[in-house]
Parts: C-alpha cells; sequence; structure tokens
C-alpha cells in the first residue's frame, strides 16, 4: 500500500497551478488582505454553494466563536457541550463567559437537549451546542427552548460545511453559527473559519468586530478587533472549493465502505447521524470497552495508520481550565471512541486494512 503512514486526516488540495493562478492576482493588486477581492469572492463563492446568503470570513474558527459571543453582547453563563475541542469552551472564556455544561445523547453524540432546561437560570445568556462530527444537532428543540427562555443560540459549527436540515443549510439556525475552515476540515483555507446569520444587523456588526471597529469609512464606531481572513488564505479557500461537491460525495463513499465493512461487528456502535443529516466530515466508532479501542489503535500503529482519539478526555475533565463537574456519558463516550481516517482521496485499501483490524478484535 502507497502513502504510509496514515493519518485522521490529510487537507483537500487543489492541483498547485490552480493554486497559483490565484495568487498571481494578488502578486498583480498587492493587496494581501483587508477583506481584498478574493475574501469577498470567496465569501460569495461559498454562500452560493452552501445556499446561505451571506459568509463572515475569519481567520480560523476559534476567533468566529469569539466574535460571535462578542457580536451578541453576551455576559454570563453559556450553556455547551463537554464532548468537544477544547476551543468551544476557551472562546466563551476569553470572552469572560462561563461554560456551564450539558451532558450529551449518546446517540448523537450532540448535546442532550432534554438535559438543557434544569441547567437554565437567571444567569444564563446562551447555549452553544456543536454540530458533534457534522451531525446536526435537534436545532428545532434548541429554538424553542431557547425562545421560550429567551436565550441566544450560537452554533459551534466547527465540522459542519455542508451538514443540510430540512433541505437547507444547517448554518441557518441559530441566531450566528460559527465554522472552522482548518486544513483538518472538510473545506479549508489552511487556517480559517467564518460566522453566518439571517440577522442583517448582525452580519453588519460581525464584519466591524472583525476589522478593529471600523465602519464602511474607517471610523471606530465599536470595539473590535483583528479577524481578517487573508488574500492567500481566500486563494486556498476558492481552489478548494471547485471540488466541493466531489470532496462530499467522495467522503460520503468512504464513510459508507467503512459503516458495510464494520456492519454487524457487535461491539462497537456508530453515531445515530439522525436522518442522515451529516456531512460526512468524520468516521467515528464507539467501542465497547477502552480496553478495545486500545487493542485496534495498537494493531493499526502497527500498520503506520493513526486514528485520533477525538474528543478524549471529555472536556470537564481538564481541571487546569475548569471545575469538574462530572458528565457521565461524555465521560464515558471520549474514553471509547476512535475517529477512523476519512478524507477526500482516501486510499480505499486503507478503509479495508483499518475494517480487518477492527473485525479481528472482539
Ligand atoms: N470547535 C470545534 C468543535 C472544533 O473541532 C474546532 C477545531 C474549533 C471549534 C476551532 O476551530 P479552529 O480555530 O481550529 O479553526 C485539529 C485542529 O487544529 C482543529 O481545527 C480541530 N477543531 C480539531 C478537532 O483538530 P489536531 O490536534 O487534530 O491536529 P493535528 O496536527 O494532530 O492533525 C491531525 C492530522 O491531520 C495529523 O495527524 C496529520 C493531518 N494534518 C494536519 C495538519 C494541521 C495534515 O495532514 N496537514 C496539516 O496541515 O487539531
Amino acid at each position: 500500500m502507497n502513502n504510509k503512514p496514515v493519518f485522521v486526516t490529510r487537507p483537500s488540495l487543489p492541483p498547485l497551478e490552480e493554486y497559483t493562478d490565484l495568487l498571481q492576482q494578488v502578486w498583480e493588486t498587492g493587496i494581501l488582505t483587508h477583506n481584498g477581492p478574493l475574501v469577498q469572492r470567496f465569501e460569495g463563492e461559498f454562500s452560493r454553494l452552501l445556499g446561505i446568503d451571506d459568509f463572515v470570513t475569519t481567520t480560523n474558527g476559534t476567533v468566529a466563536l469569539q466574535m460571535a459571543i462578542k457580536a451578541l453582547e453576551l455576559e454570563g453563563e453559556i450553556i455547551t457541550t463537554p464532548f468537544s475541542w477544547i476551543a468551544t469552551i476557551s472562546a466563551i472564556k476569553w470572552e469572560r463567559c462561563v461554560p456551564v455544561f450539558c451532558d450529551i445523547d449518546p446517540g448523537t453524540l450532540n448535546i442532550d437537549v432534554n438535559k438543557i432546561e434544569s441547567l437554565i437560570n437567571e444567569r444564563t445568556v446562551a447555549i452553544m451546542p456543536v454540530h458533534t462530527f457534522g451531525t446536526a444537532c435537534d436545532v428545532n428543540a434548541i429554538a424553542a427552548l431557547a425562545k421560550k427562555h429567551n436565550l441566544k443560540v450560537i452554533y459551534d459549527a466547527a465540522h459542519a460545511v455542508g451538514t443540510q436540515v430540512e433541505g437547507k443549510s444547517v448554518f441557518e439556525y441559530g441566531d450566528i453559527s460559527a465554522t472552522s475552515l482548518h486544513s483538518t476540515k472538510l473545506i479549508n483555507t489552511a487556517e480559517g473559519g467564518g460566522c453566518v446569520t439571517q440577522n442583517a444587523q448582525l452580519l453588519e456588526k460581525l464584519k466591524r468586530i472583525r476589522f478593529f471597529g471600523h465602519d464602511d469609512n474607517k471610523i471606530i464606531v465599536e470595539d473590535g478587533f483583528n479577524g481578517k481572513m487573508t488574500e492567500v488564505h481566500a486563494a486556498l479557500g476558492l481552489a478548494n472549493l471547485r471540488y466541493y461537491n466531489d470532496i462530499l460525495s467522495d467522503r460520503k463513499d468512504k464513510y459508507q465502505k467503512y459503516k458495510a465493512g464494520l456492519q454487524g461487528n457487535s461491539s462497537i456502535t456508530f453515531q445515530d447521524t439522525a436522518n442522515g443529516q451529516t456531512n460526512y466530515s468524520y468516521f467515528p466508532v464507539i467501542f465497547e470497552t477502552e480496553d478495545i479501542l486500545h487493542r485496534v489503535v495498537k494493531l493499526l500503529a502497527d500498520q503506520e495508520i493513526y486514528p485520533r482519539r477525538y474528543f478524549y478526555p471529555s472536556l470537564n475533565l481538564h481541571e487546569q481550565v475548569m471545575k469538574s463537574v462530572p458528565m457521565p456519558v461524555s465521560e464515558d463516550i471520549s474514553k471509547k471512541i476512535l475517529c477512523l481516517p476519512l478524507f477526500w482521496k482516501l486510499n480505499n485499501e486503507v478503509i479495508d486494512i483499518v475494517v480487518d483490524c477492527i473485525q479481528k478484535i472482539r
């Protein structure tokens, strides 16, 4: 087998000349940043492909989350999931809000909507769920809860480029969705991210916040910071977007190949992708025990194949960043979950080897 070692992911990369053609334009204009022509073009093309009205690019997904909190002027407690990447809570903490964990649903691995209400109090200002591994949250139930208690909803949609609910982009739910365009994501700009909102005033505010608080005339009208994407990053995004449909369908094929190969193995369960509302951006497998996971990791390492323990440990156990509170479902799942290699152009032979290794261990 070629292309060893095999990692959990590899960035989608267009043919180099397609990227350099776009860079040629950057060299010609000399515009490297400050919402130049390629950033604007990327925002337009990305929005068209996803069927959304507008997209505010940012330097990365963490900054997009922080901008969302800033734009909504939140001060207080934000209910979120312990089963995520550290950025979900670090963004909340950087914005001087307090993360409050709500355990997850063991099937979808998303925030357990039935457990949110008991955590709401007079200090609660928002809910920040994650569309974990690109699988949509129960967006309608979350909207109903938010309405009932007058709370804002920010979706950490870092994994969810391409996820659709009820025939439209999942980015259209909540007050703001914040996504990531990091090199490990379905569409990448190397580092990058962005915000989506249906609210025109919020959209303008997000644009001002990412540009030092400038209005269109470069007058400082509010607190802001520097969250701008560069032209060099937007060029990579534009080149990658040409392959968007191919990337989506290729991942779906590979996801289904894994699933077909592993179906019937009684020591594993899969994420419940809730009626197909996923973008196939990760292939997580939950083993019956942590011991089986360790044995699979060892067997795959012998073949130079390196899956990843996303997300381990459960965020509530990071005692150096916050006080520990028990989150039994998230803690249990995080010990037993492994994300298998899944990326555009992954060799199908690798999937066969991975499936074979897992089937050997019961
Ligand atoms: N919210 C959620 C739910 C998130 O998952 C994340 C980020 C965020 C918010 C914040 O978004 P950003 O601020 O990052 O835009 C990765 C990413 O750094 C991070 O973006 C991502 N989530 C997180 C889940 O995973 P690692 O620690 O897995 O990276 P690393 O270097 O171990 O890479 C994994 C594999 O990918 C490597 O074994 C090889 C391959 N790889 C990686 C990079 C960076 C490449 O082939 N090329 C590359 O350039 O963090």
